[in-house]
């Protein structure tokens, strides 16, 4: 007998804490800031490096689409140690359609993105329908899910001026459930008093910049100048000669920085 969506529910209020104070709980308990962005094609190998590096981390984000070896049975090994290492599994989809597009692609196909992702990343621009069909599709997952939305992004040229920021908070406020918070290369000001996660990419302490566009800035830029609570970094940790040194040295960098901040 599988328990109906409500009985669901009550499991998951009495094992786990709401997303944003998990998170939280996680940096202090771990004292990581750092969001390793896996970016790596096999699957196999990420499952290897998070073993190697979970310790360090409080986020681990892939793009599930650019993997070549995926299938569910690996993702729930990945998920299995994402639970033993306590970090939580974020899938950098950046869903972008109409909410019944969405609501498809965070559940269906191959990769049924809702069954293992704890977080996911969503663009505001097609309107707040966008998040009410992810937040409404989330409830059917014994666990706590959550998103983070775009609100600006690191990349030379990006359109998201003053006006659409503004707007992506107010859907943030509107949904402040499912929001737990933003990416973001600023900190951000809501007419609330919720401790949105601000997540920054671009993090990189020996280039400030990739030959398409992307520009990096420091952990203690990211955090003390610009407001972030959690740091990403994909390529500075993954081009590394040593991966797990890098990203120890990523964790110490962020997380002093964060303390700094919250002092
Ligand atoms: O504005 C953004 C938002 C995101 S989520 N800029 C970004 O770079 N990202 C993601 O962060 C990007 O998709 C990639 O996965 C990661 C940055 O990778 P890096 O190798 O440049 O650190």
């Amino acid at each position: 007998n599988q328990p109906n969506v409500d009985e669901k529910r009550t499991v998951v209020k009495s094992n786990y804490l709401p997303i944003r104070e998990h998170i939280r709980t996680i940096i202090e308990e771990k004292k990581s800031n750092l969001c390793l962005s896996a970016d790596l094609t096999n699957l196999d190998e990420i499952i290897e490096l998070s073993k190697q590096v979970g310790d360090y981390i409080c986020l681990l984000k892939i793009h599930c689409d650019i993997l070549n070896d995926f299938t569910m049975e690996k993702i729930r090994q990945l998920k299995t140690i994402s639970k033993e290492k306590n970090f939580l599994l974020f899938e950098d989809r950046k869903f972008a359609d109409i909410g019944n597009t969405v609501s498809l692609q965070y559940t269906k196909g191959l990769s049924q993105i809702c069954e293992w992702a704890d977080l996911v990343t969503v663009h505001a621009l097609p309107g707040d329908g966008i998040l009410k069909a992810l937040e409404e599709s989330s409830k059917e997952v014994g666990e706590p899910r959550g998103c983070f939305l775009l609100a600006q992004m690191s990349s030379k040229g990006a359109l998201t001026d003053e006006k659409y920021v503004k707007a992506t908070v107010q859907y943030a406020e509107k949904y402040q459930n499912f929001v737990i918070g933003f990416i973001a290369q600023s900190r951000l000001s809501t007419s609330s008093n919720i401790d949105y996660i601000h997540c920054t990419p671009g993090v990189h302490i020996n280039s400030s910049e990739d030959k398409f566009g992307q520009q990096y800035i420091s952990p203690a830029e990211a955090v003390l100048q610009r407001g972030a609570d959690v740091i990403i970094c994909g390529r500075a940790i993954l081009e590394s000669n040593d991966r797990v040194q890098t990203a120890k040295l990523y964790q110490t960098e962020g997380y002093k920085a964060y303390q700094q901040k919250r002092q």
